[in-house]
């Protein structure tokens, strides 16, 4: 390499000066569309509603930043709790503290569905500016926001699909694509942020004259729009925050539908299980790096059993609280001479196949004395839909990682 200011530096220092003029590229003005292009809605006016404003579309795109903002941080909760990597720990208390973030990711993303409904209303006339691109810089940050109204969309949709359980309705695996959609959902908006907040701030602090002699004023339509928001929320609430549960009409679940007064999302059928589930030689086989024990139902109901109160709350948004009783996962792993203040414990299905036949539950979950191997639910024999023989239910842990019908142990040291 030449030193700079050697006898090969003016390459670099025309390299430097055409970086230098990339700014003045991008807002050199492009050249006019021909005029004759100009009908319909392309037409100056042709979208005359007085309402449309920079201050509305401010005011609703904070609610809807505040929205995807708790929205994507719950979401990014949820995703690190079901694939840990090793820098992330997830506490066994406070027990119900993922019922709180997932319910939140659901109650905001639907929320957002009238907030994003408007937001669209009041710029979807700028789709039809004139002319289209100014300059290059302009047209890049056109095709930013339509990144964004399309990542939006995918990602409200398709939350939408997986509570209400059209899976098979979805070409893909939802929760990936949802996760990697949400990161490019996120920085669009950041990006739209940044380039917005001149025109947000200027827009949410002048006083504007209201619109004369129209019939709904902007402050009726967000008073509507927040109204909408709020009719949602309190409609589909009621599948976590049970005091809502009667009025919450569109509610895909009830906290209380389901046999033993709980909702099922994947039945002893479907799971394939139900012949394995009753046939009488089932053994719990729990193994670990210093022993080994296989347990039948008798010897299970022999262990010294706990009762705890916990709910089961669903990637799908929805909750509901059971009272458990069964066996301490503690106390599996001390039977098989491993120290539960230490060890990791993955928990297996009789489920032959399926994502969710296989859970690990790490030291804060197996040391926690809630961490049951449950037997019985609400006072009766699990229920088989609910994992009869056994199945695992832990405080503050997502649905999908409470495993059912439970038939394998593997204890590990160390972590
Ligand atoms: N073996 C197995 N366990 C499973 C599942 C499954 O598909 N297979 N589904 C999980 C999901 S997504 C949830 S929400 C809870 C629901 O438990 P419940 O049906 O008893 O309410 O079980 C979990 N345990
Ligand atoms: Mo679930």
């Amino acid at each position: 390499m030449t030193p700079s200011g050697g006898p090969l530096a003016p390459p670099a220092r025309r390299r430097h000066a055409s970086l230098v003029r990339l700014p003045n590229l991008l807002r050199r003005p492009l050249p006019e569309p021909p005029q004759a292009l100009r009908r319909g809605p392309l037409k100056e006016g042709a979208f005359p509603s007085p309402l449309r404003s920079a201050r509305l579309t401010s005011q609703v795109g904070v609610a809807l930043g505040v929205c995807f903002a708790v929205c994507f941080l719950t979401g990014l909760i949820s995703h690190l709790v079901q694939h840990p990597p090793s820098w992330f720990g997830w506490p066994s208390r406070p027990a119900g503290l993922y019922r709180v973030t997932q319910g939140l990711h659901v109650i905001t993303g639907l929320a957002s569905f009238p907030l994003l409904g408007v937001k669209l209303w009041s710029v979807y006339p700028r789709l039809f500016a004139w002319p289209p691109a100014r300059t290059i810089a302009h047209a890049v940050e056109r095709a930013s926001i339509a990144v964004l109204v399309a990542a939006s969309l995918f990602q409200l949709i398709g939350g939408l699909f997986n509570i209400t359980r059209w899976y098979g309705a979805l070409p893909f695996f939802f929760t990936t694509a949802h996760y990697w959609m949400a990161w490019l959902t996120i920085g669009a908006l950041l990006v739209h942020i940044g380039v917005k907040l001149p025109v947000v701030r200027d827009a949410l602090t002048r006083r504007l004259p209201a619109a004369p002699g129209h019939r709904l004023t902007r402050r009726q339509l967000l008073g509507t729009t927040g109204a909408a928001a709020g009719l949602i929320t309190i409609a589909t609430a009621g599948q976590t925050v049970a005091p809502l549960a009667p009025v919450s009409v569109l509610a895909p679940r009830r906290p209380t539908s389901g046999p033993q007064r709980l909702p099922v999302n994947k039945t002893a059928t479907g799971a394939g299980v139900r012949d394995l589930a009753l046939d009488p030689a089932f053994r719990l086989v729990v193994a670990g790096p210093r022993g080994q024990v296989s347990l039948a139902p008798d010897d299970l109901a022999a262990l010294s059993q706990h009762t705890v109160i916990l709910p089961i709350a669903c990637v799908e948004g929805w909750s509901a609280t059971g009272t458990w009783t069964g066996v301490r996962l503690r106390d599996l792993v001390t039977l098989v001479g491993s120290d539960p203040r230490s060890s990791s414990a993955d928990v297996e299905s009789m489920q032959p196949a399926g994502r969710y036949r296989r859970s690990t539950v790490a030291p804060p979950h197996v040391r926690d004395p809630w961490t049951l191997i449950a037997l019985r639910l609400n006072g009766a024999p699990l229920h088989l839909d609910h994992g009869y023989p056994a199945r695992l239910i832990a405080p503050n842990r997502p649905g999908v990682l409470q495993t059912k019908w439970v038939a394998r142990i593997v204890v590990r040291e160390g972590s």
